[in-house]
């Protein structure tokens, strides 16, 4: 057994440090979430999803009018004018907007009642967990408050195992979604806000000390080197821990530390890397004398070489697409296993390799799913345009949401790259600003590429792009969102155009694209045709071609997604329609051209199109 503590200490120390911030940002609420119980997946879970009650609450007076108590209006002297178990319902998960139409543009609180039976188990813990709540969520519990959390694409939990009763128990959820200059995102996101507990609730059981985090990986540099960290939710007396791979007969021991912590290196002999080709996942397991926890984990190295990526050793191209967490075939968020099958089998169609998920953290289930399915992924953090950088508080909340990503999905090996932001203009505070971020994401995990997707770009004379934002610097890859033939001049000033940088560092193009209607046909020349569309494409790939220092793209996007800003009738009518596929599933022309140039490099990367 070697050990990572330094490491470790690092990560633990900023996640207490997050869980301090929390504590002193909260003045109403006295209890922040737990720290994130890992992998509930894998845990003895009842859940909570289905139909709640709700109550809208534009003037936010629920909390005066105490909402929380799940007052009864008849039968007592009591005066309470609201009635819970009355009241409609709306499903969870799900957004809030697209359930009932007078929502549809609804941005505010909305109270969310559950009534539930449960029944204690000896010795044992249990937690009430929100895969995601968008944007701000209090939760009480039989009356008493548990727990807040801000930040609307990121999981939580709360123990509930001292409020919780044998028998009948209530849950009520104010969900607020009011957009404020300084949170994450900040006001104008190009996204539909979507309200609600938009992803899986559910009660998790765990024994008294559990496992409440870990991190399994290759070590850095290494393909049969395992190495790790296991974090037990309780410093009580050591415990011995045992991680075991069956199938590589890897059966090792280690004494925790006092503060609940262990950490150790195995030789993993013939061990199958993961890759998009061969998606290999094993059986994990992790047990002490009171838990065990088992993960289909993939190994896998992600590394770069001058202006290459490596992946487990071998230069990559990374055949991408941009993805909302738009549902396929009806309106709203996306959630869940089958919608996450759906939009990465698009992605699959499409000849890809990868997705980048913009502009936040999506569902779990969707990572899962690309870990089985061999899909590389880009997770972001909705630092996205119009951020406060001078902020300090918007700092701490943006490496919050950092800390959860991470969190939550460090085991998952599909993820190769944690982006911290998306577009943001330079200037020395934002420059700091991302910075920190960066430090941060390394800090939480040394074993991932770093990345942005910038579009502050040089342009020295007309045609010549420089790419030299000065937060390249930091980075171990950087994305460059450029809209040449669309917001920039037209498609054909893309045969002209020069692409340089002074950084030896590869470079994704992380955004292109132009909006058509689908069904919508005209000549190459009139915008807003599905002819134009295909037009930018072509262009865009004569001109991708020609970068040597490109290493991957993700066009702008898979599908056509709901944004405020999209009015054009007719055209867009709410949608932004840079989709290569229509909200209902049509797909438009240029997404064959995309699927004939990503068969043609698959061919040339030795890969059967898959
Ligand atoms: C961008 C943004 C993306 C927008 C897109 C567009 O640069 O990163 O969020 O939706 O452009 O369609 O304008």
């Amino acid at each position: 057994m070697n050990s990572n503590r330094n490491l470790l200490a690092v990560t633990l120390a900023r996640v207490c440090f997050v869980c301090v911030t929390l504590l002193s940002a909260s003045n109403s609420f006295a209890q922040s979430a737990s720290p994130l119980i890992q992998n509930v997946f894998g845990r003895s879970t009842l859940s909570l999803n289905g139909d709640w009650h709700y109550i809208v609450d534009p003037h936010d007076e629920g909390k005066s009018r105490r909402y929380y108590l799940n007052g009864k209006p008849f039968g007592t002297r009591d005066f309470v004018e609201y009635n819970f178990d009355t009241s409609p319902t709306l499903h969870v998960p799900g957004d809030w907007n697209f359930q009932r139409p007078e929502l549809q543009l609804y941005e505010g609180t909305v109270w969310y009642q559950k009534s539930f039976s449960y029944r204690s188990q000896p010795n044992t813990r249990a937690f009430l967990y929100f895969g995601a709540a968008n944007y701000r969520a209090q939760v009480w519990l039989n009356g008493q408050p548990l727990c807040e959390h801000e930040g609307g694409f990121t999981p939580f939990d709360c123990e509930a195992t001292s409020l919780l009763q044998d028998g009948d128990n209530v849950v009520i959820v104010s969900v607020n979604d009011t957009r404020h200059a300084d949170d994450i995102p900040a006001l104008r996101p190009d996204w539909f806000n979507y309200g609600g507990l938009t992803r899986d609730v559910m009660i998790v059981e765990v024994p008294r000390q559990f496992i409440q985090q870990y991190s399994i990986r290759l070590e850095r540099g290494s393909t049969q080197r395992i190495s790790g960290w296991v974090r037990l939710s309780d410093a009580l007396a050591p415990q011995t821990v045992t991680l075991r791979i069956p199938e590589l007969k890897i059966s090792s021991k280690a004494i925790s530390t006092k503060a609940g912590l262990f950490s150790f290196t195995v030789e993993a002999a013939n061990l199958q890397l993961w890759s998009p080709e061969k998606p290999k996942l094993y059986h994990l397991e992790i047990s002490t004398s009171s838990d065990q926890i088992s993960e289909a984990i993939g190994f896998r190295t992600i590394e770069t070489r001058g202006t290459e990526i490596l992946l487990n050793g071998r230069s990559i191209f990374l055949r991408g697409i941009d993805l909302h967490e738009e549902a396929p075939y009806r309106s709203g968020r996306a959630h869940g296993a089958d919608d996450a099958r759906t939009l990465l089998g698009w992605a699959r169609d499409l000849g890809c390799n990868f997705v980048r998920l913009a502009h936040y953290p999506h569902d779990e289930l969707l990572i899962r799913e690309a870990d089985r399915m061999g899909m590389l992924v880009w997770s972001e953090i909705p630092v996205y345009q119009g951020i406060d950088f001078k902020n300090r508080q918007t700092l701490d909340k943006a490496r919050q949401l950092l800390t959860e990503m991470i969190t939550r999905d460090q085991n998952h090996m599909a993820i190769i790259l944690w982006s911290v932001s998306n577009e943001t203009p330079k200037s020395p505070e934002r420059n700091a600003f991302l910075h920190q971020l960066v430090v941060t994401a390394r800090e939480l995990d040394p074993t991932r590429l770093i990345t942005t997707a910038t579009n502050q770009v040089s342009t020295p004379a007309p045609h010549q792009k420089v790419f030299d934002d000065p937060i390249i610097a930091d980075l171990d890859v950087f994305g460059v969102n450029e809209y040449i033939g669309w917001y920039e001049g037209v498609p054909a000033d893309l045969d002209l155009t020069t692409w340089s940088t002074p950084y030896n560092k590869p470079m994704i193009v992380s955004e292109f694209g132009g909006d058509a209607r689908q069904g919508l046909h005209g000549s190459v020349n009139q915008r807003w045709t599905e002819e134009y569309q295909e037009d930018i494409y072509k262009h865009q790939i004569s001109a991708l071609r020609r970068i040597p220092f490109l290493r991957g793209m993700s066009p702008w996007l898979l599908k056509d997604f709901r944004s405020p800003h999209r009015q054009l009738p007719g055209i867009q009518d709410g949608y932004n329609r840079k989709g290569l596929i229509s909200e209902s599933g049509e797909r438009k022309k240029a997404f064959y051209v995309l699927q004939q140039y990503y068969r043609e490099l698959a061919y040339q990367a030795g890969e059967s199109a898959r």
